[in-house]
């Protein structure tokens, strides 16, 4: 018994250190460079998703920023649809205030923001285009909403709001 035990552990520690699947139920995937990286390590990049379902990650905040300035530049006019989609991103968060640490700048809802290692973690934010994110204290936009101001640059979310989001949308 002891002895069936023990492979048993040792069959669990081996599938914990298999990498896990970059799939996960939101259809997203994320890569940093050619790289999939597993959906909760996100959360330890300067990322992007105006390529949704694919995440775009980088490891300083300028690469994702000058992906997306040129995705903003080469988008506008050369692709049907392109400008809606682009002027759809709304909003780069950030791990801690005054806009440190990881952060993330999307172009649509996240339901949990645990998916992409992302829970209980902004501190501050950055609205973009004019528009303004809507944060919940839970997943799938419920409990307590926070919100700021169209276009709001926030250093700091304070005290009662930080380190709580779950979910996130665009709010005009
Ligand atoms: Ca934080």
């Amino acid at each position: 018994m002891k002895r069936s035990l023990s492979v048993l552990a040792a069959a669990v520690l081996l599938v914990g250190a298999m990498p896990r699947p970059v799939e996960s139920d939101t259809g997203l995937r994320a890569t940093v460079g050619p790289r999939p990286i597993p959906l909760p390590a996100v959360g330890r990049y300067h990322c992007h998703d105006l390529d949704r379902p694919i995440i775009r990650c980088f490891r300083a905040p300028a690469g994702r920023d000058r992906q997306v300035t040129r995705r903003l530049a080469t988008g506008f006019g050369t692709s049907p649809g392109a400008d809606t989609m682009l002027l759809d991103y709304y909003v780069t968060f950030y791990e801690h205030a005054s806009y440190g640490g990881a952060s993330y700048t999307t172009s649509g809802g996240l339901t949990n923001l645990a998916d992409i290692g992302w829970n209980d973690v902004v501190s501050s934010f950055k609205s973009l285009n004019g528009l303004r994110p809507r944060w919940w204290e839970d997943a799938g936009y419920a409990g307590t909403a926070f919100m700021w101001s169209a276009g709001a640059q926030v250093s700091y979310v304070g005290d009662s709001a930080n380190d709580r989001f779950s979910s996130v949308k665009k709010y005009p």
